[in-house]
């Protein structure tokens, strides 16, 4: 059919002569609106305004603003976007996006909502091709399409395409990323690389910082990968945005914590509430062996932009967390990952972690609470309070031999620390995958009796086959 611009071409000249629109016109609204007749594809109007609804995307000024039209036809695809109205169906023609004099607007209809909004412009950021630095936080998928939130999870197929994404407001405030008091290499690698992942991917800012004194295999980890120690966050404040990494647990923040406008957490440990939010976050917590999994996964296909420094302390979180896959929190998946970084790195990876436990085990330059402190967490046991402090080493006849000294330290805490009724201290032999616990009083005797199911003579019990205390120490805990 040969179309005929005559009509068009009148109604057009008395679009013209009208005066600049009187009205104001805002983002989000609905209006009736003169497309016109049109050529090829472009949408059309219909009717003797040649007119159609179509949404307002952006205002540049009162003279002109980007429209999308909108049909009574409904289609599905990329290209469009499903909305209902007062029990209809329309569809807005994303891929008709264009630029209007506010001349051809006549009535306003209605507004949309803003999330709705939100929503169109993340379609359009995808179907236009704007991705590449407009990345969501994380950037797992939310996939309508896909059916299901993690349709890869444990395995090692890329992620389905984001689809949509509301929350990648531009912040101009430096996101901090942290993870837990007595800091590890998780915990201390994973602020790295989430602040590499947002600083790299999406419009954020972020800066890594700990939230206390690094061990020496954290420390030679950030070395060997030429990473710079991330500075000590003494304090947050509600000026403060912050991502948080490998914990949930408040006790295992800074005090002001929940002042600040938690952003995301990212971790591999069991909720236990207490952390407050300002507004809804990304939250994903998965069963894995590190926290640098669930962040591998989060990535995406952007995995493989990791440069090596990246990549190597990625793997070594894993490495450090599944004690070299002895630990029986490890996942295949957590082993994929890593043996895929390794291979990448040309690392051996029995080499790599032999080098990274002999600088573990070297404790040389603690003090005996430094120890106790080293990798310590508080747990309640019935009506208990009991820090479970582990030492994981390949040469534990060194801690072992400065067994008095830690007694002394141990007892200095509970006399000083009235929230802590006793501490249990497991050396963790990391080759022979065996624990050694301080039983130097009945009370934990008993408590080691009880929990392990040995009977207890000395000062010390070897524990055969215990090295994690995620899942094999403190799920067996009980009071005797
Ligand atoms: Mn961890």
């Amino acid at each position: 059919m040969v179309k005929n611009f005559t009509e068009w071409s009148k109604c057009k000249t008395q679009i013209e002569r009208q005066a600049e629109v009187k009205f104001f016109v805002e983002e989000g609204e609905i209006w009736w609106c003169s497309l016109g007749k049109n050529i090829g594809s472009e949408q059309d109007g219909t009717g003797f305004r040649y007119s159609r609804p179509v949404l307002v995307l952006k205002k540049f000024n009162r003279k002109i603003c980007v429209v999308l039209p909108i049909s009574s036809q409904v289609k599905e695809g990329k290209f469009y976007h499903r909305t209902t109205y007062a029990g209809e169906d329309y569809c807005i023609l994303l891929s008709q996006i264009r630029l209007i004099s506010t001349k051809r607007l006549f009535r306003r209809l209605r507004n949309m909502s803003l999330q709705e909004l939100l929503l169109i412009k993340q379609k359009l950021i995808d179907i236009l091709d704007l991705h590449e630095n407009r990345k969501p936080l994380s950037g797992f998928s939310r996939s309508t399409e896909c059916g299901h939130l993690y349709p890869q999870l444990y395995s090692n197929k890329e992620l389905c395409q984001n689809q949509y994404i509301l929350y990648d407001v531009p912040i101009m405030t430096t996101i901090k990323v942290f993870g837990h008091i007595s800091p590890d290499t998780d915990a201390t690698s994973c602020a790295i690389i989430w602040a590499w992942y947002l600083n790299t991917h999406t419009t954020h800012k972020a800066e890594a910082y700990v939230l206390g004194e690094l061990n020496k295999e954290t420390k030679f980890v950030l070395n060997r990968w030429g990473q710079t120690e991330p500075s000590l966050l003494e304090a947050v404040s509600s000026d403060d945005k912050v991502v948080i990494v490998d914990t949930n647990n408040p006790q295992e923040l800074l005090a002001g914590v929940n002042e600040a406008d938690i952003l995301q957490i990212i971790d591999h440990h069991k909720l236990v509430g207490g952390l407050m939010t300002k507004g809804p976050i990304e939250m994903t917590i998965r069963p894995v062996a590190s926290t640098a999994t669930v962040m591998h996964d989060l990535m995406g296909a952007h995995a493989e932009t990791m440069p090596e420094d990246i990549a190597g302390v990625m793997l070594s979180c894993i490495l450090s967390d599944t004690l070299e896959f002895r630990s029986p929190t490890t996942t295949p998946h957590d082993k994929a990952i890593a043996e895929k970084l390794a291979t990448r790195l040309g690392l051996n990876i029995t080499e790599y972690a032999n080098e990274m436990f002999k600088a573990k085990s070297d404790v040389s330059d603690f003090t005996d609470s430094g120890l106790v402190h080293l990798d310590s967490k508080k747990f309640e046991v019935g009506d208990k309070n009991i820090r479970v402090s582990v030492v994981e080493t390949t040469d534990p006849a060194s801690v072992l031999a400065r067994k008095d000294g830690i007694v002394a330290a141990i007892e200095e805490e509970k006399a000083k620390d009235a929230g802590i009724d006793d501490v249990l201290f497991f050396i963790v032999d990391i080759l022979r995958e065996e624990a050694t616990v301080f039983t130097h009083n009945d009370f934990l005797k008993s408590v080691v009796r009880a929990s392990f199911g040995v009977a207890v003579e000395g000062d010390t019990e070897v524990l055969p086959g215990i090295v994690s205390r995620k899942k094999q120490i403190v799920p067996a805990l009980k009071l005797g």
